[in-house]
């Protein structure tokens, strides 16, 4: 199938809507647009396979060229991931994989966690593009005619297209590492052997729903692109279709992350992305099967194991025909009482934080609850919203309990030492600017301590909450 007349449909009022906005050009700078601005430059400083620099705070950063041996296949078709080490050289091939971010403080690179990621910065895209698009990202010119934002997707994407299977099947390898973490070294050391692992049909499902994200977003900008990762996505959806067994990541021989997860949200997902892209009225049915099932329709808590919020609210903001009434009005009913829930613990909480756990990776999932609040917002405007976004932003930017920002280089008194390899690696005191770390497991035991890789790591997918977060104050 071609990418169908609807699609362009809806990108064709997009940029409607985008143009107009840029008319009425503003006097005065937002807030936080500094903010934006480096925290999503921190995407692009995060860049596999290509060199990258900075100037920020009276320093230079830079790192060379790096994994550009990415990667080796020995582990794609063994089921049991534990190999006899003359067995892996035999079955060795190499093919390329480079490109993409590192996913965190370790050069790894992981499907599902780009999952989330690039979901949630495509969500920004689409609900903010027009004040996005007035802040100046200074980013290389890695794809022409591309609004500088998708730019930086763009790099993400061109990478997961290479961690498809070459044999046409649309399975799509859990990650991209080596067996063992790297040590504190700059990227472009890192020489370790890299190996795809065996597919998962997590990984595989959330490849399908970046896709078809990225045919519509991308359409605009490069049909043929967009018709790429069309194609794509199809052969990934189809593949989940005819095999709806739930295929676990086996960690095997791996101590790199494991980001395993069952996959019923990540189908979830890639349907509602499926069916946003297409019309597809099989596709919806089966969606919305998959709402029917869910044991709550909104998650207030989420991160990379649960997408399912990814799906539930692409359905809810659809401009699409023939969903069902219902299920629809149920739907948004959960959006606006999860939202009004995250405002009123916010309201109860000394620092603004909506959020009430606490455990590693939660202050990505405290900027992430932005997502659930605007959305509610965009169904029901009520200004309760706007203000509760804003206290999350003063919260992640200092106003805690450490009177500490947790995003480096920017707010008050930010993280010194965070858990991130170039920033260990490189010489320079300052760590590399722009980056939210995990926080703590308590209220108060969080630390600014390199070592301590569960409380002061950076993420993708935590980055990805605080960029949304950003845009939302815009
Ligand atoms: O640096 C690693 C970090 O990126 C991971 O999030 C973390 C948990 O998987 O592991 C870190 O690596 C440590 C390894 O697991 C154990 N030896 C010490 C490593 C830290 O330097
Ligand atoms: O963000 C992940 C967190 O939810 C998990 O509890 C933790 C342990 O499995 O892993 C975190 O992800 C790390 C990944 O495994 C390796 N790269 C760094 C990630 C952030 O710490
Ligand atoms: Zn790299």
């Amino acid at each position: 199938m071609k990418l169908g007349k609807s699609i362009g449909i809806i990108i064709g009022a997009g940029a409607l809507i985008l143009g107009s906005g840029m008319l009425s050009s503003c006097s005065q700078k937002p807030e936080y647009a500094n903010e934006f601005r480096t925290a999503t430059r921190a995407f692009y400083l995060w860049r596999c396979g290509m060199p990258v620099e900075d100037n920020y705070n009276g320093n230079h950063y830079y790192h060379d060229a790096c994994h550009l041996d990415d990667g080796y296949s020995a582990y794609m078709d063994m089921d049991s991931v534990k190999l006899d080490p003359r067995l892996r050289e035999a079955y060795d091939m190499g093919h390329d994989g480079t490109g993409g971010w590192h996913d965190a403080g370790d050069y790894g690179k992981y499907t599902v966690n780009a999952g989330i990621t690039v979901g949630s910065l495509f969500y920004a895209w689409d609900h903010f593009g027009d004040k996005i698009n007035k802040i100046a990202l200074d980013l290389p010119e890695t794809a022409p005619g591309y609004p500088e934002f998708l730019k930086e997707i763009k790099w993400e994407t061109d990478f997961l297209l290479k961690m498809e299977y070459p044999d046409g099947t649309g399975r799509v390898a859990h990650k991209l590492t080596r067996v063992a973490f790297a040590p504190f070294i700059m990227p472009e050391e890192d020489d370790g052997k890299r190996y795809y692992t065996v597919w998962s049909s997590a990984a595989t499902a959330d490849y399908a729903a970046m896709m078809a994200m990225s045919a519509r977003y991308f359409a605009p900008y490069d049909k043929p692109y967009a018709q790429k990762c069309y194609d794509a996505a199809n052969r990934s959806y189809n593949f989940l279709l005819a095999h709806p067994e739930d295929k676990r990541h086996i960690q095997g021989d791996f101590e790199t992350g494991a980001y395993g997860t069952s996959d019923p949200d990540d189908r979830l997902w890639a349907a509602a992305e499926m069916w946003e892209t297409t019309g597809n009225d099989r596709i919806l049915k089966n969606l919305e099967e998959r709402i029917r099932n869910e044991r709550d329709i909104v998650d207030n808590d989420w991160d990379w194991g649960n997408v399912a919020n990814l799906g539930v609210y692409t359905y809810a903001l659809s401009q699409r025909e023939g969903r069902d009434p219902e299920l629809l009005a149920k739907v948004k009913e959960a959006i606006i009482a999860d939202a009004d829930s995250l405002v009123a613990r916010a309201a109860r909480d000394e620092y603004g934080r909506a959020m009430q756990r606490f455990y590693w990776g939660c202050n990505g999932t405290a900027a992430r609850q932005a997502i659930n609040i605007h959305v509610a917002d965009m169904i029901s405007p009520n200004p309760a919203y706007k203000e509760t976004i804003k206290g999350i932003a003063k919260y992640l930017l200092g106003n805690n309990v450490y009177g500490r920002s947790f995003v480096t280089g920017l707010g008050v008194n930010p993280p010194m030492h965070p858990h991130d390899r170039r920033s260990g690696a490189d010489g320079i005191d300052d760590p590399w600017p722009g980056y939210l770390v995990g926080g703590g497991h308590s209220a108060t035991d969080w630390v600014d301590d390199q070592e301590d890789y569960s409380r002061n790591e950076i993420a993708i997918n935590w980055q990805a909450g605080l960029v949304y977060l950003l845009a939302a104050t815009l």
